[in-house]
């Protein structure tokens, strides 16, 4: 069956690219989707991609997704630091859970330091700009064991 990735992003990033470059770099979020779904097909899977900017929004498409997705890939943006609701809602999903932030958010201000999801989370990306996104699903697929045999073992297994 065809794994199911979901990619969640949260307030704020739909202007990612229009301003504080220097934190989180020129990169919009479309080309980010684009390019995450680029790289879907060479997972063989099927992504999800959304934003919103609210949080009820986020909570209700965990929701629906709780049973249909293999594995949710998060950006909370700025609900990192705050969010009961998505935190327990992220609770309900049995699959990998991959927090992923663009910058890093442990060298930041004490503001953006700690977030409460990471408590929910099978792992933590953060630091490596978009290309974070695309760790994050290699990873969620390593997880799975859904990583296709035609790409090379490091990728597929790792170190054994
Ligand atoms: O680095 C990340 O991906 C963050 O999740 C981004 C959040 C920030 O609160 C987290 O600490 C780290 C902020 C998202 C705001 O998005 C913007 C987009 C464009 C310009 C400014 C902010």
């Amino acid at each position: 069956m065809t794994t199911h990735l979901l990619i969640l992003n949260g307030p704020n990033l739909n202007l990612l690219g229009e301003r504080e470059p220097e934190i989180y770099g020129a990169t919009t979020l479309a080309t980010i989707e684009e390019s995450c779904q680029a790289y879907a097909d060479v997972l063989g899977a099927k992504l999800d991609f959304r934003q919103s900017n609210y949080e009820g929004q986020l909570v209700d498409w965990v929701h629906e997704v709780r049973h249909a997705v293999d594995a949710i890939i998060v950006n909370p943006a700025g609900l990192s630091f705050h969010s009961i609701p998505l935190l327990d809602a992220l609770k309900v999903f049995s699959g990998p859970i991959m927090e992923t932030h663009i910058s890093n958010i442990h060298a930041r201000d004490e503001h953006h330091r700690h977030s409460i999801l990471s408590s929910v989370a099978t792992g933590v990306i953060c630091g490596l700009g978009p290309y974070g996104y695309i760790i994050a699903m290699q990873a969620a697929a390593h997880l799975l064991g859904t990583i296709p045999n035609n790409l090379p073992e490091p990728i597929r297994i790792g170190p054994a």
